[in-house]
């Protein structure tokens, strides 16, 4: 069972297997991938989808035939091994033009521009079957307060957001937009950083019916937050279009690493939700090959995340079943929380008259119960280690 198969819908960067290891005080340690080679070489790894910035596929600055040329490319490598492209972003921080941002860049014309090339690459996206559209805003932010009048930078990020939803309705695409949250870097701070400051902007915007999130692991955990608790919520409010899945070790800089090589135990809790609720989206890992490793480091690292998520379904799956856990989730009320606090039918005056709830209640007993949560984290390491 840790063989990966299409089915278990694994999905990867085109940015994150060719990453070449650039980072602020280093130059490159490997060289270029082909993106041709990357769809090849996912596919014989049981990899379902690949993912792209559209200057990952076709270098920046490309005229027509040269884009022309570079598609026809993909798209052989695609339809030979079957690898679809469940998701396409575009690239709206790698150029000096989006240093300030790009829809919400302080220049308009910056902005138009921002706004064209997300609307070609909307096309291109609906064009190659994805289903999501990430929109990471990484530039989206400043450095210091006094860059920007933020209520304007709000008003211009709703603007650009729902000028490209309105586009995706209008063409009838089955496309759906999913924003990435992350609190800083490469902006001192980034808008939106976190997945509750994206639900709210989406609940302000005309097209948020068709606009989700991509939240990532370590994005959340660089803000010091409960990943686990985070997904939920976005499950909850049916917001959960896309997940981007890497490990991280606590606040500090974005370090993309291998699913499960920071916080392996809320990594366990996140596949045990992510499976548990019937997530059906992409399982899409956006990690970075360490800068120590060659060309088979690549190779053996993006294997090791598609094995690691497996693993953890299994342990996951090992859990529940366990009758010791199910005895220690009942005792712990895990299925009376599912129970709605009002009895069907009870009013607020219903609630108010029952002396029980209230004169009677014997809050001393109440506060005396143990829940028996740390014998429940107890059995869910045991599970994780392998030794139940
Ligand atoms: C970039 C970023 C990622 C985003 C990608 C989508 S690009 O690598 O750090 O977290 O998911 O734009
Ligand atoms: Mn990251
Ligand atoms: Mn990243
Ligand atoms: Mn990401």
């Amino acid at each position: 069972p840790t063989r990966p198969t299409p089915a278990d819908r694994f999905s990867f960067g085109l940015w994150t297997v060719g990453w070449r290891a650039a980072d602020p005080f280093g130059e490159a340690t490997r060289p270029a991938l082909d993106p041709v080679e990357a769809v090849h070489r996912l596919a014989e790894l049981g990899a379902w989808g690949v993912t792209f910035h559209d200057d990952d596929l076709i270098p920046f600055g490309s005229g027509d035939t040269a884009r022309a040329e570079h598609l026809a490319r993909f798209r052989a490598a695609l339809d030979e091994t079957g690898l679809t492209t469940p998701m396409v972003t575009t690239n709206l921080f790698s150029q000096p033009v989006f240093k300030d941002g790009a829809f919400t860049s302080n220049d308009r014309s910056v902005r138009r521009y921002a706004l064209r090339k997300t609307l070609r690459n909307v096309d291109l996206a609906a064009e190659l079957g994805a289903r999501t559209f990430v929109m990471w805003g990484g530039r989206e932010g400043s450095e210091t307060d006094a860059a920007k009048d933020f209520r304007a930078a709000f008003d211009r990020y709703r603007e650009g957001v729902d000028t490209v939803a309105g586009y995706v309705k209008e063409r009838g695409y089955d496309l759906r937009l999913a924003l990435e949250p992350k609190p800083n870097e490469p902006r001192g701070d980034i808008l939106l950083p976190t997945i509750g400051h994206a639900l709210g902007f989406i609940a302000e915007l005309e097209h948020g019916d068709i606009v989700g999130l991509n939240p990532e692991v370590g994005h959340e955990q660089m803000a010091n937050l409960d990943f686990v608790h985070g997904i939920a919520q976005a499950l909850w409010a049916g917001k959960l279009f896309h997940i981007d899945l890497n490990g991280q070790k606590g606040p500090r800089f974005d370090q993309d690493m291998v699913f499960g090589h920071g916080d392996l135990l809320s990594a366990f809790f996140l596949v045990d939700l992510l499976e548990h609720a019937g997530y059906d989206g992409p399982r899409h890992f956006d990690y970075k090959p360490s800068r120590t490793e060659d060309g088979t480091g690549v190779w053996e690292s993006a294997a090791a995340n598609m094995r690691t998520y497996l693993l953890l379904k299994e342990r996951a799956a090992a859990y529940r079943a366990d009758p010791e856990v199910r005895e220690a989730m009942r005792a712990a009320g895990l299925d009376e929380l599912r129970e709605p606090t009002l009895a069907p039918g009870e009013t607020v005056a219903d609630l108010l008259a029952d002396r029980s709830a209230f004169e009677d209640f014997d809050t001393t007993k109440a506060g005396e119960r143990g829940y028996g949560f740390v014998r429940l984290a107890q059995l869910a390491s045991e599970h994780l280690m392998g030794a139940r």
